[in-house]
């Protein structure tokens, strides 16, 4: 009875420590829940600012839940029939050292990677003024990231850029030369993470 319990403690034993390991192992995307503002939003259709950190990458299946977009030609035809600078930004709420950012396009069937952006940066920055700055300048912002020609993501996988370590309480996407489709010239992420 007594060895019984021996092997059972051990195996209880293991199997926590097993746990333990694999929870050690797993990384914590920062950007989760994260305060998010933007340079246009729909909001509406299922699209909406806080959707970017909202810890889906998929939509849900009502489509009710998708990410964030820039403005369509729907609701503002001025903004989205002409290619212009989107971006959104997020507040990690204190200062970390990432190295990671992951921009994860819509993933919906044949629309899957729509409103990816060709030319885009991202950016870090500590100091608050970076936050509380309303338009697309590049004051308070350090660009960690540059990419130009993206491919469409047409598989709707996410899009991993790493980057050498940096401290950043806010991270920027900066989209300077959007894709067009039907609703015009967009910039559309289901999620935003960053590690
Ligand atoms: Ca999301």
């Amino acid at each position: 009875m007594k060895k019984k319990f021996f092997i059972l403690a051990v195996c209880l034993f293991s199997l926590l420590l097993a746990a333990g390991i694999a929870g050690t192992e797993e990384r914590i995307n920062l950007a989760l829940n994260a305060e998010v503002k933007v340079s246009t939003s729909v909001e509406a259709f299922g699209w909406h600012a806080v959707y970017l950190t909202n810890g889906m990458r998929e939509f849900d299946e009502e489509n009710v839940i998708r990410g964030w977009s820039s403005a369509i030609r729907y609701f503002n035809p001025e903004i989205a029939r002409e290619n212009s600078t989107q971006w959104a930004k997020i507040d990690l709420g204190s200062v970390h050292t990432i190295a990671e950012v992951v921009l994860c396009p819509r993933p919906d069937g044949s629309a899957a990677g729509n409103y990816f952006p060709i030319d885009y940066v991202i950016q870090t920055a500590v100091d608050p003024a970076a936050w509380e700055q309303e338009n697309e300048s590049d004051d308070h912002w350090t660009t960690v990231v540059a990419v130009t020609d993206a491919p469409k993501p047409e598989d709707g996988a996410p899009v991993v850029h790493t980057f050498d370590p940096v401290e950043a309480r806010y991270v920027r996407v900066k989209a300077t030369n959007l894709r067009e489709g039907g609703d015009g010239f967009v910039f559309q992420l289901a999620e935003l993470e960053v590690y």
